[in-house]
C-alpha cells in the first residue's frame, strides 16, 4: 500500500523567513507605481507569494549543501555528486549541466532542431521557448483523458511524427503544471519513437508531482513507491531535462541526463559556447549541491504526501466555495475568463491586480501573452507554508470572488508580448479587504523529525528512566518540553548572525544589542550573559545580603536556587488564585500586595532585598500580570526604597496579554505596553532564549543604577566573559539583537500566543483538565485531575509526560511534585500545582501538529484508568527533574 497521507508536517521549520502585511492604503500605491501588472510588485511588498518555481523551502540538509565543496571551475566535487544522485535518483549515466531549464532547452535545441521544424509535445508551456527559436510546437496531447490529462494522443502523435519528420518528441511530466502523464502511455510514447528512431525527450521538473498521480490513480501502481515510479518515468525517456527549481527545491540550476554518451558528447561541445564547462554548466559549485540534495530527497515518502495533501486541501477549499479553476501539479489555477465574465480583456490581470488589492496576495501569469488562456496560477510554494495560511489565503480568494462584480477592467496602455511587459491603467474598485491572523513568516528551511514505533518509544522512555530530559530527541517527534532555546531564526537573524565579527572587545553586535535594549525596555545598562540562570546568579550575589527575604510572585527553579545559593529566602506573594488551576481569574501573575505589606511588617523594608517579580509567570501556566498591578506594586515600593527586579524572560507575552485583555490597551502597539511595563522597574534579568528569539543568550539589565551594574560587570567578567559579550560569541549577540527587534511584531506575537489557545481549545472540548485561563507560552495539563487514582507521592505529572510520549511521540515536562523539590524537613515539597507542560516552540510547529498533540493526549484520557504512578530509582540533591530517574510502581510492584 502507499504510504497514508500525513495528519501534519513530517518536518518542522528550522529557520523562517518574516513577511510584511502591507496596508490596504499601501497596496493600492504599489499596484498604481506597478502599473497594475503585479510582476513588478516586490517581496516586501506581498504578503503571499503563490509561486512555486524557486521558491520552495529547501530542508537542513540542502541548506548545510550550500556551505559544501567547492567553486572550481572544473571538476567540482558538487558536480560529482550531482551526476551520482542523478544516477541514483532518475536513472540516468551522462549528466550535462546548465544554468537553468532555458539552458537546457537552449542546448537541445541547438543540438538536434532546425528553425522551421515542428515538434510533437504534450505540453503547450514550451511554445514560449520554442517559438522565439523559429520552432513551432504540435499539439499531440490527448484531450479526451479524464484522469491522465497530459497523456498523448498515440495516434495523432505517430501522424505528426510520420507527416512532420520532428527532430524528437517533446513530452512534460506534469505538462504545462496541469497535465500528469501516466507511465503506460509514457512508455508507448517511447516505443513509438523507438520504431521511428526517433528520441522522446521529457521534462522532468514536476515529476514527483507526476509520480503521485501515477502512484493514485494509474491501475496496478498504488503500491510503488514515489522513488521507485520516479525512476521508472525518468528512464522511459531517451534524454531528460530538468528545473532545479521545481521539485528539487534548488532555487535555480538545472541538466540534461542521457545514457547516450554520443548525445552527451554533443551536449558538452555547446555547453562551453552557451553556458559554462561541462562540470558546472552555468551553475555555482553551491547550487550544484543544493539540486543533488534537493534530487536525493525530493522522493521522500511523507513529504510528497504531504505536500500533494496541501495542493488537495487548497484546491477543494476554493471548488467547494464556486471559484472557477483547473487543478494544477502545485496548486489552483484560476479561470480568469469564468471569475470575471464582465471583464473581456485580460481578465488574468484584472483578477491578479484584485487579489492583491484585497489581500496582498500575489498570483502571477507570466509567459507568451495573447494565448487566449486566461489562466491565472496560485501555485503554493513547495513546503513553505502552513494549511493555516493556505486556507486563509483560499478565504482571501473566496471572499474576493463574492465581490467579483465590482472587480473592473483594467485598460492596457502598454502592449507587449510577453505578460510582464504589460501596463494598465485602472481605477480602484471598492473592494472589502481581507485581514489575516496566521503566521506572519513562511518556512525558509525545514528540519526533518522522527518516526518511531510505540514499542521505539516504550523501550526509548525506559532507557531515559521515565525522565523525558533524559530522551533523545532524535527520537522525539513534535517536541513540548521547553520554548527555552528552540525558536526557528529568522533570515535576517542570520544574516547578522553571519556578518558579526567577533572580538574580545567591544563588537559592533554587542552595541545593537545595547541599542535595541534600551529601545524596547528603556534600560540604561546592558549587560549580556550566556543564558538567563547567569543573570540570576549575578544579580542575586549583587543584590542580596544573607538572611534576606525575596518575596517572588511564585517562584522558578533556577532563580530560587540562585537567590538560597546568595543567603536569601523565598517568599511566594503571589495571588491565591495562582494556585488553583481551576481559578479563571485573568491576572494569576499578580503580586498579593497586603502578603508584601505582611512580609514588611514581620521583618522591616531593610530586610527584602528586592522584589523578584516574573512576567508571564511560568510555573502558574504563563500567567501574566496586569498592568495595574504592575503600577502599584512599584508605587508600594517606592514608599519602602525596595527594588523591582523583574524577570523579563516573557515579557513580550505579557505585554501581549495585555493588549489582549485589558480593553484600555486594545489599540496599544506591544512594543509600546511592554516599555511602559518596564517603566514599573529597576532592573531585569531576562533567558533570552525565550522572547529574544534565539537558541542561546541572556540579560541583565538596569535602569539606571550605575552602582548595581558595575558590581554586576565584576562578577560578569569572572563568571561569564567580557563585559560586552557575556561569554557570548558576536554572531550570538546579533542574532538576539534582530531578535529583540523582531519579538515585539504586534502579528508575530498575537500568532503565537494564538497557538496556545487553540491547542488548549482542542483539549479543553474533549473534556482534558488543564489550566485555566490558557497561558502565552504553553498550555498545562492538570495532572492531579486527569490522574485522581495516582498519590501525589508517585509523581502523576512526571508518569503522564512519560505516556503522553509513549502514546504520541511528544515531549512534554513536568511541572509538579518533582520540579519542586523537597523541603528541609526531606519530605517533598507537595506544590498545589501538579502539571504537565506543553511549551510551544516559537516559529517552529503548525496547527497540524498541534492537533496531533492534542488527539493523542485525547485518546489518554480516555483510558486514563489504565496509567499508575512512578517512583525515583536516583534522585539528585539539586534541581532533581533534569537528571532523576524513576521505574513505573506496577514495575516495583512485580518485584
Ligand atoms: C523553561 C526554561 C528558563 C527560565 C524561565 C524563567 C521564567 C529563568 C529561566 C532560566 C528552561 C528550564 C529551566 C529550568 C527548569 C526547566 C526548564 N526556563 N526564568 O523551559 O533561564 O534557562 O536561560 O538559564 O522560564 O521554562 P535559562
Amino acid at each position: 500500500m502507499a504510504t497514508p497521507v500525513p495528519v501534519h508536517e513530517p518536518h518542522k521549520f528550522k529557520t523562517i523567513r518574516q513577511i510584511a502585511f502591507p496596508s490596504i492604503d499601501a497596496r493600492k500605491h504599489n499596484l498604481a507605481a506597478a502599473h497594475f501588472n503585479v510582476f513588478n510588485l516586490t517581496p516586501p511588498q506581498v504578503s503571499f507569494d503563490m509561486v512555486s518555481y524557486g521558491s520552495g523551502a529547501m530542508t537542513q540538509e540542502q541548506l548545510a549543501g550550500q556551505f559544501i565543496g567547492d567553486e572550481a571551475y572544473a571538476g567540482a566535487r558538487n558536480f560529482e555528486t550531482l551526476c551520482g544522485n542523478i544516477n541514483r535518483v532518475l536513472g540516468h549515466t551522462y549528466v550535462c549541466p546548465t544554468h537553468n531549464s532555458l539552458g537546457s532547452v537552449k542546448i537541445l535545441l541547438h543540438v538536434f532542431a532546425e528553425s522551421g521544424q515542428r515538434l510533437p509535445s504534450n505540453a503547450r508551456g514550451r511554445v514560449d521557448l520554442h517559438a522565439p527559436r523559429g520552432i513551432e510546437l504540435y499539439d499531440v496531447r490527448d484531450h479526451a483523458a479524464a484522469t491522465f490529462t497530459g497523456d498523448f494522443d498515440l495516434a495523432r502523435l505517430e501522424a505528426a511524427v510520420v507527416e512532420k519528420r520532428p527532430p524528437f518528441i517533446g513530452a512534460q511530466a506534469f505538462a504545462d503544471g496541469q497535465h500528469p502523464v501516466s507511465l503506460g502511455n509514457l512508455r508507448a510514447a517511447r516505443a513509438l519513437a523507438d520504431r521511428h528512431g526517433l528520441r522522446l525527450v521529457l521534462d522532468v521538473s514536476r515529476v514527483v508531482e507526476n509520480a503521485w498521480y501515477i502512484q493514485r490513480y494509474e491501475p496496478g501502481m498504488g503500491d510503488r513507491t514515489i522513488a521507485d515510479i520516479v525512476k521508472q518515468f525518468a528512464k522511459t525517456a531517451h534524454v531528460i531535462l530538468m528545473d532545479g527549481a521545481q521539485d528539487a527545491r534548488a532555487n535555480t540550476g538545472g541538466f540534461l541526463a542521457t545514457d547516450n554518451p554520443a548525445d552527451h558528447e554533443h551536449f558538452i561541445n555547446e555547453i562551453v559556447v552557451f553556458e559554462g564547462l561541462h562540470t558546472y554548466g552555468g551553475m555555482a559549485g553551491r547550487t550544484m549541491e543544493v539540486l543533488a540534495r534537493g534530487l536525493a530527497e525530493m522522493c521522500d515518502e511523507p513529504t510528497v504526501q504531504w505536500a500533494m495533501q496541501q495542493t488537495e486541501r487548497f484546491t477543494a477549499r476554493l471548488r467547494a466555495a464556486g471559484v472557477p479553476l483547473e487543478r494544477g501539479c502545485d496548486g489552483a489555477y484560476l479561470r480568469a475568463d469564468a471569475f470575471l465574465p464582465q471583464v473581456d480583456q485580460y481578465p488574468e490581470h484584472a483578477l491578479a491586480c484584485a487579489l492583491y488589492q484585497t489581500a496582498g496576495v500575489r498570483a502571477l501569469v507570466q509567459g507568451l501573452a495573447g494565448r487566449g488562456e486566461h489562466l491565472l496560477p496560485l501555485q503554493i510554494p513547495r513546503l513553505a507554508m502552513t494549511n493555516r495560511q493556505l486556507d486563509q489565503v483560499a478565504d482571501a480568494v473566496i471572499a474576493l470572488h463574492r465581490q467579483r462584480e465590482q472587480v473592473p477592467a483594467l485598460s492596457l496602455e502598454r502592449d507587449g508580448q510577453w505578460h510582464d511587459e504589460l501596463r494598465f491603467g485602472a481605477v480602484f474598485a471598492d473592494l472589502e479587504p481581507v485581514a489575516f491572523d496566521c503566521e506572519p513568516y513562511l518556512a525558509h528551511t525545514l528540519e526533518p523529525i522522527a518516526v518511531t514505533t510505540r514499542e521505539q518509544r516504550l523501550q526509548a522512555m525506559r532507557e531515559a528512566g521515565w525522565n523525558t530530559f533524559l530522551l533523545r530527541s532524535a527520537d522525539v517527534a513534535i517536541d513540548l518540553l521547553t520554548d527555552s532555546g528552540t525558536t526557528a531564526m529568522s533570515t535576517a537573524q542570520w544574516a547578522a548572525y553571519e556578518a558579526a565579527l567577533p572580538t574580545p572587545a567591544t563588537s559592533s553586535a554587542y552595541l545593537e544589542f545595547a541599542a535595541a535594549i534600551r529601545d524596547v525596555y528603556g534600560y540604561e545598562h546592558v549587560l549580556p550573559t550566556h543564558q538567563g540562570r547567569a543573570a540570576e546568579q549575578i544579580l542575586s550575589e549583587v543584590m542580596i545580603r544573607p538572611g534576606q527575604i525575596v518575596p517572588g510572585n511564585m517562584y522558578f527553579t533556577t532563580t530560587k536556587v540562585h537567590q538560597e545559593y546568595a543567603g536569601g529566602v523565598f517568599a511566594d506573594v503571589i495571588v491565591d488564585e495562582a494556585h488553583d488551576p481551576t481559578s479563571s481569574f485573568r491576572w494569576k501573575g499578580n503580586i498579593d500586595l497586603a502578603k508584601l505589606e505582611a512580609l514588611v511588617q514581620q521583618h522591616g523594608a531593610a530586610q527584602i532585598a528586592y522584589i523578584s517579580f516574573e512576567l508571564s509567570v511560568n510555573l502558574a501556566g504563563g500567567q501574566p500580570v496586569s498592568m495595574d498591578n504592575l503600577r502599584e506594586v512599584y508605587a508600594w515600593t517606592r514608599k519602602h526604597g525596595i527594588a523591582v527586579m523583574f524577570d523579563a524572560t516573557r515579557a513580550v507575552e505579557n505585554a501581549y496579554m495585555i493588549q489582549a485583555h485589558d480593553p484600555r490597551y486594545k489599540d496599544t502597539r506591544v512594543k509600546d505596553i511592554l516599555r511602559e511595563m518596564m517603566l514599573y522597574g529597576d532592573g531585569a534579568t531576562v533567558s533570552g532564549k525565550k522572547d529574544f528569539l534565539i537558541n542561546i543568550g541572556g540579560l541583565l539589565t538596569f535602569k539606571d543604577n550605575a552602582e548595581w551594574a558595575h558590581k554586576s560587570e565584576a562578577k560578569l567578567r569572572i563568571y561569564e566573559g567580557g563585559v560586552r559579550d557575556g561569554g557570548l560569541p558576536a554572531a550570538d549577540l546579533a542574532a538576539m539583537a534582530q531578535g529583540v527587534r523582531e519579538m515585539v511584531d504586534d502579528r508575530y506575537i498575537q500568532a503565537r500566543v494564538g497557538q496556545a489557545q487553540r491547542l488548549a481549545g482542542w483539549l479543553r472540548e474533549a473534556g482534558v483538565p488543564v489550566v485555566e485561563p490558557t497561558g502565552s507560552h504553553a498550555v498545562f495539563v492538570d495532572a492531579r485531575r486527569f490522574l485522581p487514582h495516582v498519590d501525589q507521592d508517585e509523581y502523576p505529572a512526571q508518569r503522564l509526560s512519560s505516556e503522553i510520549y509513549i502514546e504520541t511521540g511528544v515531549r512534554t515536562m513536568e511541572r509538579g511534585n518533582v520540579s519542586s523539590g523537597r523541603d528541609p524537613d526531606g519530605c517533598n515539597h507537595h506544590p498545589a500545582l501538579e502539571l504537565v507542560r506543553l511549551t510551544l516552540a516559537r516559529r517552529v510547529y503548525s496547527d497540524d501538529h498541534l492537533r496531533e498533540v492534542a488527539n493523542g493526549i485525547i485518546r489518554l484520557w480516555q483510558r486514563r484508568e489504565s496509567i499508575h504512578g512512578l517512583r525515583f530509582v536516583y534522585e539528585p540533591k539539586d534541581l532533581r527533574f533534569f537528571q532523576g530517574r524513576f521505574e513505573p510502581m506496577e514495575a516495583a510492584a512485580a518485584v
